[in-house]
C-alpha cells in the first residue's frame, strides 16, 4: 500500500484556523459556530470550520457589489482573461496541494483529484478566459417607417448581471466551483461562493491564489458554512444570479428562493437517473471496458454517471458475467493510496443512504454482486450490480448517486427509447452501438440535455452540459454559458 503523504503546507493550512475567505483575505469570526470536516477514508476530523455568520455574508456580498461597481468592473476583456489565465497557472503550480485538500475531504482517490479534478479545472479556465474578449452583441437594422426622412438603426449589449452566489455540491467540489467563478469572472461578474460544508476547504485556497493572480479584492469570495448560508445568500437584494449544482430537492427550494427574491436568474445542474443502453451489435468487452469507468469512477459519485443499463437480451448474460467479473475483487482503499482501485463514499450521511439502497436490494433478491460494507473506520463499499425487476423498478427510477448499476434486458430500439425516457430526470444518457445510421436515428428521441455514444460521463468546456425535464435549468460551458451570465440590452437610435 502506498499512501501519500500530506505535504506540510496541506498539514498547515488543515491546523488552520479556517472560514471564510472575504474581500480579499481569510475571515475566521472567533464566535462562530464551526462545524467538522471528516477525512471518508478514515472517519477522523481533519478540520474545523468556522460558518459564516449573516454579518460576513453582507460583507461578502458587499465586497462583490463594490467590486463589479469598481476594480473588476473597470477591468477591460482583455485583462480579464490575462487575470484568469494567471489564476489557472496558479493552480497548475499548486495542484498537488490542492488535490491531496480534495481527497480528504471527498474520499476522491489521489489519481482523480489530480489528473482530472485539478488538470481539467485548469483547463476549464483557460478555456473560459478565452471568451472573455468575445462576448458581444449585434447590430440589426428595424423596418420602423420613415415619416419624415428620419432613420433608425439598433444593436443589442451583452451586460454582466453582477454580483453571482454560487452554490456547490460535494463531490468536486474545486472543479464545479471553477466553473461557476471562470464563467462569472469572464463575463465581467463578481462572485460569492457556497461550498458544500462536507468540502469547505479546496475553495478557500483558490480564493486565495487569485489574489496572487491579480483579481481584484471582493472579485471573488467564498463563504463556508450549511444551507442556511446558502439561503441567505440568494435572499439578499444584491445578488443578481444564483448558480446552484446539488440534489434535485434542495435545487426546487433554491429556485423557489431565488424567484421569490426578486426573480433573481437562476440556473440548476441537478441529479439525474442516466440510462446507458448496450444495443445487440456491440462488442460485450469493449462496452464494459468503457461503461466501468463511466459509473464506477468516485464509487459513482457523479452527477451525470450512468445507474442504469438495458441490454440488448442477446447480450445481456455475457454483460452480467463480465462486469461482475471485473468489479469482484477491485481493491479498495485510502483516498491517498496510489494503489487502491476503489474509494470511501463522500461522507457519512452518503454511506447510511447507500447502506439502506443494498439492504433493500437484498431483501428483494436482484442482487449480482456486492452489495455489503466493507470493512474500515472509513466508509467503504462493495461496488454492486443488480438486476431489475422489471421496468418499473425503483432501482431504476430514483437517483442513488453511489456505485450501484441496476440492468434491465430489452428486446428492439421502440421498447428501448420508452424505457430510456421513462424518468423525471434528462442529464445524460448513452448509447454503445457500432451502427452508426441508428444512433442517429435514436438521438433525437432521447430526452437527456447530453447524449453520449460509445462513451459516457465525458465532460468538455467546449461542450454545453446540463439536464433537460427535472435534471435542471440552463446550460453551462461552450458559448451556452453566456446567456446565463449575462443580460442582454437592446438600443434603438432615431437619427
Ligand atoms: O447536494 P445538496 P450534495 C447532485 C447529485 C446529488 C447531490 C450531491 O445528483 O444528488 O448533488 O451533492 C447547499 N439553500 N449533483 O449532497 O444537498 C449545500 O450546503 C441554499 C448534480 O452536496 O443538494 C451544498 O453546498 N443552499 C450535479 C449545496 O446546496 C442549500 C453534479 C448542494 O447540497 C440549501 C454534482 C438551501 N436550502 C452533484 N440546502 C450536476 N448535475 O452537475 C443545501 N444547500
Amino acid at each position: 500500500m502506498s499512501e501519500v503523504q500530506l505535504l506540510p503546507r496541506v498539514r498547515e493550512f488543515l491546523a488552520g484556523p479556517l472560514g471564510s475567505f472575504v474581500d480579499g483575505q481569510y475571515q475566521v469570526e472567533p464566535e462562530a459556530q464551526a462545524f467538522e470536516v471528516v477525512n471518508p477514508s478514515d472517519a477522523e476530523v481533519i478540520a474545523r470550520v468556522a460558518e459564516a455568520s449573516e454579518a460576513l455574508i453582507q460583507r461578502a456580498v458587499a465586497a462583490a457589489h463594490a467590486s463589479f461597481h469598481g476594480s473588476w468592473g473597470a477591468t477591460s476583456p482583455y485583462a480579464r482573461g490575462v487575470a484568469l489565465n494567471r489564476l489557472a497557472d496558479l493552480i497548475e503550480a499548486n495542484s498537488e496541494e490542492l488535490a491531496q485538500l480534495e481527497s480528504v475531504s471527498s474520499g476522491k482517490s489521489i489519481h482523480l483529484s489530480r489528473h482530472l479534478e485539478l488538470a481539467q479545472s485548469v483547463v476549464f479556465l483557460r478555456y473560459f478566459a478565452g471568451w472573455a474578449t468575445k462576448i458581444n452583441g449585434e447590430t440589426m437594422t428595424p423596418s420602423l417607417p420613415s415619416m419624415h426622412g428620419e432613420q433608425y438603426t439598433a444593436f443589442t449589449r451583452r451586460e454582466a448581471v453582477g454580483v453571482v452566489a454560487g452554490i456547490t455540491p460535494w463531490n468536486f467540489s474545486l472543479m464545479i466551483g471553477v466553473w461557476k467563478i471562470a464563467s462569472a469572472l469572464t463575463c465581467g461578474c463578481t462572485i460569492v461562493i457556497k461550498p458544500s460544508e462536507f468540502t469547505p476547504l479546496s475553495l478557500l485556497r483558490v480564493a486565495e491564489l487569485a489574489v496572487q493572480a491579480g483579481i481584484p479584492a471582493g472579485t471573488l469570495n467564498v463563504v463556508n458554512g450549511r444551507g442556511r448560508v446558502g439561503q441567505q445568500l440568494i435572499d439578499h437584494p444584491q445578488v443578481r444570479k444564483v448558480s446552484f449544482t446539488g440534489s434535485v430537492p434542495t435545487g426546487v427550494a433554491v429556485g423557489k428562493a431565488a424567484m421569490n427574491a426578486n426573480l433573481t436568474r437562476v440556473t440548476l445542474e441537478l441529479g439525474g437517473k442516466n440510462p446507458a443502453a448496450l444495443l445487440a451489435d456491440i462488442d460485450v468487452e469493449a462496452a464494459v471496458e468503457g461503461i466501468l469507468p463511466a459509473t464506477f469512477t468516485h464509487q459513482g459519485q457523479i452527477c451525470a454517471a450512468p445507474e442504469r443499463l438495458y441490454v440488448h437480451r442477446s447480450k445481456l448474460q455475457a454483460v452480467c458475467d463480465a462486469l461482475k467479473a471485473r468489479l469482484t475483487g477491485l481493491r479498495a482503499g485510502n483516498a491517498l493510496d496510489e494503489s487502491a482501485q476503489f474509494g470511501p463514499l463522500a461522507n457519512k450521511t452518503h454511506y447510511e443512504k447507500i447502506l439502506g439502497c443494498f439492504s433493500t436490494a437484498q431483501a428483494r433478491q436482484q442482487v449480482l454482486c456486492g452489495a455489503r460494507a466493507l470493512p474500515g473506520p472509513g466508509y467503504f463499499v462493495e461496488p454492486t450490480l443488480l438486476l431489475a425487476q422489471g421496468a418499473d423498478d425503483p432501482f431504476l427510477k430514483d437517483e442513488h448517486f453511489g456505485p450501484i448499476l441496476c440492468i434491465l434486458p430489452f428486446d428492439d430500439d421502440e421498447e428501448l427509447v420508452r424505457l430510456m425516457n421513462d424518468s423525471p430526470f434528462g442529464l445524460g444518457a448513452s448509447l454503445w452501438t457500432n451502427d452508426l445510421s441508428k444512433a442517429l436515428r435514436l438521438i433525437p428521441r432521447i430526452e437527456a440535455g447530453t447524449l453520449w455514444v460509445n462513451m459516457h460521463t465525458f465532460l468538455d468546456p467546449a461542450v454545453p452540459f446540463g439536464g433537460m425535464k427535472g435534471s435542471g435549468v440552463g446550460r453551462e460551458f461552450g458559448s451556452a454559458f453566456i446567456e446565463d451570465y449575462t443580460e442582454l440590452k437592446s438600443v434603438m437610435i432615431r437619427f
